[in-house]
């Protein structure tokens, strides 16, 4: 699938170096080893109302990341999908009284214009479900053969079986074991389980956590036919075997909301560790929840902001992104309007400040340690509020070199404050 353009990315002198991250699975700040290369995938929209700032906050932190690691020199690698079908996608098209795919297709352009306007760096790798059903159902197929999926009895389908992921069989102890990525306990487990698109209280299952990887077709539904039947896939295969196939085991990390440590996240590994034998991803790194009026911001409540809705209303969507950076990327945070008009004149701020060098006033500062105070901000798991700090101290006292500074918050935090 087409992602959208890439945005200028200016080369900032000094040295540079990878970001040190907070890992889900281990719980504390890890170094990641890439040596030269970093892959990283973070998990797309399901595309059916699209791009609410929450979204836009969660795939802005790992462009942050992603930002700091091409500051190291780092050769990064990026892939991420689009969950093109799937449930609340048909409920909402059903509900509109279009065709689920015309639905997915309109959003997923609403997401490209969205991300261009927030100079958000493209995926390499921008891949729909619905593009690659084939190799998911083979990878459906090769665990069904290895004992680690199993037939549940679908009295519904006319076209067989639905298909499920026996946890307890896929325990692979220093690969994956349940739990080894959220570290919830099982309590947790199932009531997250059930709130996220889990079947606890489906009848036939071994493990009322076991996922559904494979849901044989239904009368009305979307259906592929497949090497395991006519149906479609579960949704946590979609992301294992979408990333096993354009990044590989062990990639760098593996990203998301922390809406998704689990189950998706833990199952995402799991059905990983059963098909490869290896970890998925080193480090599992999650962007804290947006809320908007006392709730998360979620399609489901409808309390949406959408980015798209701002820049109808003529909203620089710098300042959308600079107001988003405002707040550390684990934080559960509050969208306001303040958040937004703080943004607005920061901007202004920082452009005035930056806009010359006042290597004459006894102030200003060096742009050199500010540019390496914003590095060094940003290297500890991608602080952008303390580098938001910096630069604002920065912009009032005056810098030696405005254009230096501005080429580094262009660069580093995607915020382009000087005239083409
Ligand atoms: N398609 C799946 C992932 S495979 C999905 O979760 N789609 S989504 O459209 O619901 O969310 C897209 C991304 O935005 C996910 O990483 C999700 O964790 C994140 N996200 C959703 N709501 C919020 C929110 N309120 N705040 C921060 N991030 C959010
Ligand atoms: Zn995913």
């Amino acid at each position: 699938m087409r992602a959208w353009p890439h945005p200028d990315v200016p080369a900032v002198p000094g040295a540079a170096c990878a970001p040190l991250l907070h890992d889900t699975a281990s719980g504390g700040l890890v170094e990641v080893h890439t040596g030269d290369k970093a892959r990283l995938y973070v998990c797309g929209i399901t595309p059916y109302d699209a791009t609410h700032i929450g979204h836009a906050s969660t795939y802005l932190a790992f462009d942050t990341l992603q930002r700091m690691w091409l500051d190291a020199g780092l050769d990064v690698h990026y892939a991420q999908n689009i969950t093109g079908v799937d449930d609340p996608l048909l409920e909402r098209a059903t509900e509109r009284g279009i065709d689920w795919r015309d639905l997915a297709d309109q959003q997923i352009q609403l997401f490209r214009d969205d991300m261009t306007a927030l100079d958000v760096i493209p995926p390499h790798d921008y891949v729909a479900v619905t593009e690659v059903i084939t190799p998911i159902a083979e990878a459906v197929e090769r665990l069904l053969a290895s004992g680690v999926g199993y037939r549940v009895a679908t009295p519904d389908s006319e076209d067989g079986d639905d298909v499920y992921f026996d946890i307890a069989a896929a325990a692979a102890p220093g690969v994956w074991t349940l739990g080894s990525e959220s570290g919830y306990d099982r309590a947790l487990m199932e009531r997250l389980s059930a709130e996220r698109g889990g079947d606890p209280d489906r009848v036939g299952k071994r493990d009322p956590l076991d996922p559904l990887l494979w849901r044989a077709a239904r009368a009305g539904e979307p259906r592929w036919d497949s090497v395991v039947g006519a149906g479609r896939p579960g949704w946590h295969i979609e992301c294992s075997v979408i990333a096993l196939d354009h990044l590989g085991t062990d990639f760098t990390v593996q990203g998301g909301g922390s809406d998704l440590v689990f189950p998706h996240h833990e199952m995402s590994a799991g059905h990983a560790a059963a098909l490869s034998g290896h970890p998925l991803a080193a480090v599992y790194s999650h962007a804290g929840m947006v809320a908007y009026q006392g709730e998360k911001m979620s399609k489901s409540l409808g309390n949406l902001v959408l980015v798209s809705e701002l820049r109808e209303r003529g909203v620089d969507p710098r300042a959308v992104r600079l107001a988003v950076l405002a707040h550390h990327y684990r934080s559960d945070w509050e969208w306001t309007d303040a958040v937004l008009d703080a943004a607005i004149v920061r901007i202004g701020r920082w452009t005035a400040g930056f806009a010359e060098s006042s290597s004459g006033s006894p102030d200003a500062r060096s742009s050199d340690d500010v540019v390496e105070a914003v590095r060094s901000a940003l290297r500890t798991d991608l602080d952008t509020p303390a580098a938001i700090e910096v630069l604002d101290a920065a912009a009032s006292s005056g810098v030696d070199d405005g254009e230096l500074v501005s080429r580094a918050v262009e660069a580093l935090l995607g915020v382009r404050l000087r005239a083409r």
